[in-house]
């Protein structure tokens, strides 16, 4: 055989095996379900696109997306995914809570760090998060994949507010798990816990007097404009969490397990681009669209004044979490005391 037809038989035979992979990846190709709770291009979104994109630019998989309200409310999401309807979910801790009792860590107030290098930090480094959560979460047939901040916490009030004494007879809605509304109850308001869904109406309609979110979130979901009083707190960080359904995940081959990681870290550092600057971006936002919004940064005298109420709340997340939400406490506390000492 000459070489050019050798090289003809072998270049027919590397386009029929590639023929063959290509085929056979087609076959193997799938259409994952991934449901969040937010609207377009806000944090969860811009990180389920970016994790798409990865998926689908190294995969033959591709990745359906669900917004906020296409399947239902944060909780019938999770029960989507654990049900394997849907194969991945981003839920925030402040609605796990109720499912996984230790996740409520993130609402005693004052634990976390204000300045936002730190917290990112405390994001990539901790034990905490990086293992002893995904551990947790598999207890209930989840495959934690990352944890992540979305922005820090702002109180939006029918009157401004310095002091704990000005939330009394103040209802404050609440995300959904226990802890967040000893918070409320520990800085004088009384807690109203209520799905994102009924929010704004309730705001409206004045069945309650205030809500705490990240600042780009009352500016994308107009809450400012029935909730004009920003307070700055400097309470803590609203956390979301991705994860998948673990049966779902477990029974992926080591490749495809490996491309979930791979997009998961890829999101992750989209985002931490994405946020930042958000807040004050979304705040100009807001005070260019109204002039009856006031911002109000309580300084470290008023920030006392709330502060001294922490110790009462964690000791409630003890008394709801026993043993494990104390081992999980004690590594959050050296965990951030090491990202804070470097
Ligand atoms: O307050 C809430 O319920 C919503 N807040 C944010 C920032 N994301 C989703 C969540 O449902």
């Amino acid at each position: 055989m000459s070489r050019m037809s050798k090289l003809k038989k072998l270049a027919g035979i590397s386009a029929f095996a590639f023929a063959a992979m290509t085929a056979a990846n087609s076959v193997n190709a799938a259409n994952w379900r991934y449901a969040h709770e937010e609207y377009e291009g806000d944090v969860q979104d811009v990180f389920a696109y970016k994790f798409k994109e990865y998926i689908e630019n190294n995969s033959e998989h591709t990745l359906q997306i669900y917004r906020f309200g296409e399947l239902g409310e944060s909780d019938d999401i999770m029960e989507q995914t654990q049900a394997g309807i849907l194969n991945f979910v981003n839920q925030s801790p402040g609605f796990t809570g109720a499912l996984i009792p230790e996740a409520q860590i993130f609402f005693i107030p004052y634990l976390m760090p204000t300045d936002m290098d730190t917290v990112i930090k405390f994001f990539r480094e901790s034990e905490a998060i990086n293992e002893d959560f995904p551990e947790l979460y598999a207890e209930k047939g989840l495959e934690l994949l990352k944890m992540y901040p979305e922005g820090e916490m702002v109180v939006t009030v029918d009157e401004p507010v310095t002091k704990p004494e000005d939330f009394n007879n103040k209802k404050i809605r609440v995300m959904t798990n226990p802890l967040l509304s000893e918070t409320y109850s520990a800085f004088g308001a009384t807690p109203t816990p209520l799905p994102w869904g009924e929010v704004y109406g309730a705001l409206q309609t004045n069945m309650i007097q205030g809500q705490e979110n990240p600042i780009f979130w009352i500016e994308s979901g107009g809450l400012y404009e029935v909730s004009p009083n920003l307070v700055f707190t400097s309470h803590g960080w609203f956390t979301t969490a991705m994860m998948a359904n673990q049966e779902f995940y477990l029974n992926l081959n080591a490749q495809d397990k490996m491309l979930v990681q791979r997009a998961a870290d890829f999101a992750f550092e989209e985002i931490i681009k994405h946020i930042d600057g958000l807040a004050d971006e979304a705040l100009a936002k807001i005070q260019k669209a109204s002039d009856e919004v006031t911002v109000t940064r309580l300084n470290a005298e008023q920030i006392k004044a709330f502060k001294d109420r922490a110790p009462q709340v964690e000791k409630k997340y003890i008394e709801m979490t026993g043993e494990s939400g104390k081992e999980l406490l004690n590594q959050f506390k050296e965990d951030l005391k090491e990202v804070q000492s470097k």
